[in-house]
């Protein structure tokens, strides 16, 4: 999965992405580690069953900090938002690349209303104008593949009785739109009327607005006006973080306080103790984590899964106790499941083990948190 982290210059998408993916750079051994300079590595994270299963566990795929499974997510700060860049203007060619390959988008919005959409130095900006002019841009965007790829299409698909939605969605491919998504969007609104682009962009690529900044009083203020935005500061996760990373203070992404440990500053007290007024007791955390995990368990609908070799140890052949933990879409199935992991293990499948070690079919529908042991034939 990848996130795409989306906004206007200077609303602090950088300093978001640095906040999120800090910890994760220095930790080489996960498989995608080595990538571009704008893409890296952060958490996703959910309740680890260890606790209720009263085990200590062994995570080899993801960690786990005090009961909290981190599981590692892919994230993109994707630059070059600028009027126009639907057309390719400025950045944009890069920008829609970007864009394409996400699953799913974090706007990261300056709410304080200093920045406007086009990442000028402002006052009093509307922010709810630069979520609209993001979304006219993308669905601009999308616009132009659909009615190219319905000039191609439209044809075919009358004459050889393809439906048209199987066609569209091979066109819609390299966007990451599936062909449910087609369907769906298609059912609402003609593929040549001015809804079906933002039809297809609200259901493949769920979005997300974080209102960045909200340590200013101005985008407090803001906030009323931006819906179900959550509430952030970037500035304040990434302090906290290098806080932590310098052993001044423990902290726990996403959790409302930290405690301290070390010898602080006057000037380092001071900061604490304005995230801590300003971001922290209002609003009960920076918001940055909230982002992740509201995006990929409230918009894309993932649910947490661990599979294990052995029900009975609960690990896998090494003995390593819920040692992996996958997201995967609700309404994913335990067949479906067994070929995420491995195609052998699809091929091979003849059905599996739930926690109380009852037989579970291949239709087996995942529940959030199941820890599962699938069974192969030999
Ligand atoms: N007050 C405040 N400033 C922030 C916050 N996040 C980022 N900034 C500042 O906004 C400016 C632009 O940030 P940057 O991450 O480079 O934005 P980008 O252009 O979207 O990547 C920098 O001066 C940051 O320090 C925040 O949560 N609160
Ligand atoms: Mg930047």
């Amino acid at each position: 999965m990848l996130i795409g982290i989306v906004g206007a210059p200077n609303s602090g998408k950088s300093t978001f992405f640095r906040a999120v993916t800090l910890t994760e750079a220095e930790i080489a051994n996960y498989p995608f580690t080595t990538i571009k300079p704008n893409q890296g590595v952060g958490y996703a994270t959910s309740e680890c069953p260890c606790r209720k299963l009263g085990v200590s566990c062994s995570p080899q795929n993801s960690r786990c900090l005090n009961g909290t499974r981190m599981i590692p997510v892919k994230l993109l700060d994707v630059a070059g938002l600028v009027p126009g860049a639907h057309e390719g203007k400025g950045m944009g060619n890069q920008f829609l690349n970007d864009l394409s390959r996400a699953s799913g988008l974090i706007h990261v919005l300056d709410a304080s209303g200093r920045t406007d959409s086009e990442g000028k130095p402002s006052e009093g900006w509307d922010p709810a104008k630069t979520v609209k002019f993001l979304e006219y841009e993308i669905d601009e965007w999308i616009s132009g593949i659909v009615s190219r790829a319905l000039s191609k299409v439209k044809k075919a698909s009358e004459t050889q009785k393809i439906p048209l939605e199987r066609l569209l969605s091979q066109q819609l491919s390299g966007l990451s739109v599936k062909e449910e998504h087609i369907k769906e969007a298609l059912s609402r609104s003609g593929p040549e009327e001015h809804g079906f682009a933002s039809e297809i962009r609200r259901l493949s690529k769920p979005m997300l607005v974080a209102a960045n900044k909200i340590d200013m009083p101005s985008a407090k203020e803001n906030l009323p006006k931006l819906g179900d935005a959550i509430p952030c500061s970037a500035e304040a996760e990434l302090a906290l973080r290098n806080a932590e990373r310098q052993g001044l203070i423990n902290y726990i992404p996403g959790s409302p306080g930290f405690e301290v440990r070390g010898d602080l500053t006057p000037e380092q007290s001071r900061a604490l103790e304005f995230i801590h007024e300003r971001v922290l007791k209002p609003y009960g955390s920076t918001g940055v984590q909230k982002a992740i995990n509201t995006l990929v368990f409230g918009k894309l609908n993932m649910i947490t899964v661990y599979p294990v070799s052995d029900i009975g140890k609960l690990s896998d052949s090494s003995g390593n106790v819920l040692p992996d933990a996958y997201l995967v879409p609700k309404g994913t199935t335990l067949r479906e499941f067994a070929y995420m992991i491995h195609t052998d293990i699809g091929d091979s499948f003849i059905g599996g083990l739930d926690i109380e070690k009852r037989r579970i079919g291949a239709d087996y529908l995942l529940r959030d948190g199941d820890v599962v042991e699938i069974l192969a034939r030999r």
